[in-house]
């Protein structure tokens, strides 16, 4: 049975599990840490948890093009209160989407239990030891460029070849810094430097790279992004439901055990028909 360990539980991948999203972006009043704010935070995560969410996916930095970085004192101030919040009255298990060890220390004190890394670790290594020490899960996600360069790179010849490699690199590192292969997580980074025919090739052959690294799991996140808008007349981030669970279905079939997502009842709907079809033709009784 495959599993996958975190600092407070271990977690059945016997079937998907869906990470819900859930942004703590900042308005232009409060740099997060207000009672509304983590009061309507914490009314996400029930509603998301209610929805059928395995995962609750908290982040405080946009990796929307154009967008800057913040300080990890402000990333710190907005995602810890509530993920504080939510661990203080849900045993749902907390993921911390950042890519700053100190951001990522301060989460997981306040009991976040996965660290989700959008950089596989290029952008801060120390995250690996934040892992190893707490015994916390840790996704390693694909993506190319330094942060203000994420959204711009020149696009690379072979897509599947980079990511593989670049894959070996992180995991690596991770095990390196004393991270155990039952703790990590693989993410294709669907949108990170990436063309529209690329982010489909990904998905397409995600059961041929996840052939190549049989001893870890893997995430997918296509939800609501931009290629998804580029294929139905520039629909969009509202009007990509549709294209995002189509694309979650692939990614379902294709063996991801992982979806990142913002439409959590929906994706549940989806994971249950892709299940069944994977089971199809096994003479079960008919449910
Ligand atoms: C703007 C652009 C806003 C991109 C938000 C995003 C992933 C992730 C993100 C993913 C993992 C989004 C992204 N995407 N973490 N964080 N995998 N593991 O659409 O694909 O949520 S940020």
């Amino acid at each position: 049975m495959r599993i996958w360990r975190t600092s407070r539980r271990e977690l059945s991948l016997e079937r998907p599990l869906v990470m819900a999203i859930l942004n703590v972006t900042p308005d232009s009043f409060s740099d997060g840490g207000r009672f509304s704010d983590v009061d309507s935070a914490l009314k996400q995560a029930e509603q998301m948890i209610a929805d059928g969410a395995d995962i609750v996916d908290i982040g405080g930095e946009s990796t929307r093009p154009g967008s800057s970085r913040v300080s990890a004192e402000d990333e710190i101030s907005r995602v810890v209160p509530v993920v504080a919040a939510i661990a203080k009255r849900i045993d749902t298990p907390i993921s911390i989407d950042t890519s700053k060890s100190e951001v990522a220390r301060a989460a997981v004190d306040a009991g976040a239990e996965i660290i989700n890394d959008i950089s596989g670790l290029r952008f801060d290594e120390r995250i690996a030891a934040v892992a190893a020490e707490n015994k916390t899960g840790l996704v390693l996600m694909h993506s190319r460029g330094e942060f203000d360069a994420m959204h711009s790179q020149p696009p690379v010849d072979d897509i599947m070849a980079e990511v593989a490699a670049d894959f070996r690199r992180s995991a690596w590192l991770a095990v390196e810094d004393g991270v155990t292969a039952e703790q990590i997580v693989l993410d294709i980074g669907i949108g990170f430097g990436k063309t529209l025919d690329q982010n489909l090739e990904l998905i397409a052959k995600l059961d041929k790279l996840i052939a190549d690294f049989p001893q870890f799991p893997f995430l997918v996140g296509t939800s609501r992004k931009s290629f998804i808008g580029k294929l139905l007349d520039d629909a969009p981030p509202d009007k990509r439901l549709s294209g995002s669970l189509a694309s979650a279905a692939i990614a379902d079939w294709n063996g991801a055990t992982i979806l990142r997502v913002h439409d959590v009842k929906e994706t549940v709907e989806v994971v249950k028909i892709v299940s069944a079809a994977k089971h199809a033709g096994k003479n079960e009784i008919d449910g």
